[in-house]
């Protein structure tokens, strides 16, 4: 059993996650400065200023990916570099194209092929102080398309491989609902001043929609038989399993699909909203004009998976964002799915990952790339370098996910193409601050230095046994 050769491994990061240098060469503001500057928002008060340095160090986090093999790396551009303040009528930062474009060329240098994103969560602050970011559509959706186009035009004649949004259901529910993430905005009046959870994440995922589709329009109308790229999304897709067969909690696991991945997912591969999800939210869930359900309907050339972990679903939550269901790791019969993780949502459980990609294949018919999939050891920040890089727990997780991955290949006939492992260092884990570690690569974040970790050999040598040459 082994995968084809044209399949795609590496590693994925974030700007916000790894670049830090947040001020230098004219980056505007993001959205994930301020938020992090708020007393009380990410752990300890950290924030991306400096995070991996990677700003500087990116030729460093190079000789790592050449050193580990890889075939691809998947890393995502800053707005705010290049364009500072975000508009469309906004000056163009040459130093932020310039970086990005050093960066692609010395990928392509070394035969590692560039994934890049084109947003993942940093918002200009200036479009979100101007007319409120994401949850004005009409602005935001030209803007998107234009920092899009300057991605395409800058990049394009090197980067074949474009994922528009990095998970929107984050964007939308924790930027909007529970305020955990940046702009932090929420009906908890302990947690903000402004904004209104019943209502905001559904207008936010409609102009995420609508902004990733015309960024589609474009590349395909303009660019795609040019450049000769491919475009998608990337949406966060958990496995949900039915805590036991009565009807209720399958009708629960129904309903929760139908928010996760089904809000993102049947739109743009469908093209219509999942009744469940109309049916729970009725006006609040803002439609499309028959013109743009044109253009979002078939507007992603694959399906990019970031997935992290399974949940057992009961009925009788009050979590809109989760389906309004209870979501669990322990079953009926008091074991658990698996050991727990250094955070409260990740359990290691490898065979949901096989009977996720079945089931996005049957339900989506679109190629896959997995474009995130990691794992945080417990308490791994606690450690000293010389034991963290030991980190038999995450080779578990790893060898477990790679398995299913394999077995879903060449047994279950899923077209999945890709996998990135999440994430190439240690970085800056958003509310987590540098408490939460997911990289195959520790950094020591007093000095910088980067060690690879036992997991970085592991997924290195599991792909050479398993690639066919
Ligand atoms: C990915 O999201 C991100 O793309 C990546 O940037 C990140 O570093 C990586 O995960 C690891 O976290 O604690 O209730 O606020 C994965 C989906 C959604 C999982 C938000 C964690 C936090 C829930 N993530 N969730 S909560």
């Amino acid at each position: 059993m082994s995968l084809p050769n044209d399949f795609i491994w590496g590693f994925a990061t974030a700007s916000f996650q790894i670049e830090g240098s947040t001020n230098t060469d004219g980056r505007g503001p993001s959205i994930w400065d301020s938020f992090s500057r708020i007393p009380g928002k990410t752990k300890d008060g950290k924030n991306g200023d400096v995070a991996t340095d990677s700003y500087n160090r990116w030729k460093e986090d190079f000789l790592l990916l050449k050193d580990y093999g890889v075939k691809a790396y998947r890393f995502s551009t800053s707005w705010s570099r290049v364009i500072p303040l975000g508009g469309r009528n906004d000056p163009v930062n040459p130093l932020g194209i310039k970086f990005y474009s050093k960066l692609i060329d010395e990928l392509l240098l070394n035969g590692i092929v560039p994934y890049v994103t084109l947003y993942h969560w940093d918002l200009p602050q200036a479009l979100h102080d101007r007319y409120g970011g994401w949850l004005n559509k009409d602005e935001i959706v030209k803007d998107f398309v234009n920092f899009s186009k300057l991605c395409f035009d800058s990049f394009g004649d090197r980067v074949k491989n474009w994922i528009t949004l990095n998970e929107p259901w984050v964007v939308s529910t924790l930027g909007y609902g529970s305020g955990a993430f940046a702009p932090g905005r929420t009906s908890d009046r302990s947690r903000s001043a402004e904004g209104n959870s019943s209502t905001e994440p559904w207008i936010v995922g409609h102009s995420l929609i609508l902004a990733h589709a015309h960024a589609v329009k474009l590349y395909r109308e303009t660019y795609k038989e040019t450049q000769g790229g491919q475009i998608g999304i990337t949406l966060d897709t958990n496995w949900l399993k039915p805590y036991d067969d009565k009807p209720e909690n399958i009708k629960a696991t129904e309903r929760a699909l139908a928010v996760k991945p089904g809000w993102f997912a049947d739109p743009i591969y469908k093209g219509y909203y999942p009744a469940l999800l109309k049916d729970m939210l009725g006006d609040r869930l803002p439609d499309f004009s028959e013109d743009e359900w044109k253009v979002i309907k078939g507007s992603s050339e694959f399906y990019g998976l970031n997935t992290y972990s399974t949940f057992l679903v009961q009925e009788g939550g009050t979590d809109e964002f989760e389906g309004n269901v209870k979501m669990g790791f322990t079953r009926p019969d008091g074991t658990e799915l698996g050991p727990p993780s250094h955070v409260s949502w990740l359990r290691t459980y490898p065979p949901g990952f096989r009977e996720l990609l079945s089931y996005i294949w049957k339900t989506y018919q679109t190629p896959i790339y997995v474009t995130e999939n990691g794992y945080c050891v417990k308490d791994e920040n606690s450690l000293a370098v010389i034991d963290a890089v030991h980190d038999a727990d995450r080779v578990n997780y790893f060898s477990g996910m790679l398995d299913s991955l394999l077995k879903a290949k060449t047994e279950d006939g899923v077209d999945v193409r890709s996998y990135f492992g999440w994430s190439l260092l240690d970085n800056f884990e958003w509310a987590d601050g540098y408490a939460t570690r997911f990289g195959v690569t520790y950094v020591d974040y007093e000095t910088q230095k980067r060690y690879p970790k036992d997991s970085a050999r592991f997924i290195e040598e599991w792909f050479n046994a398993h690639i066919a040459h």
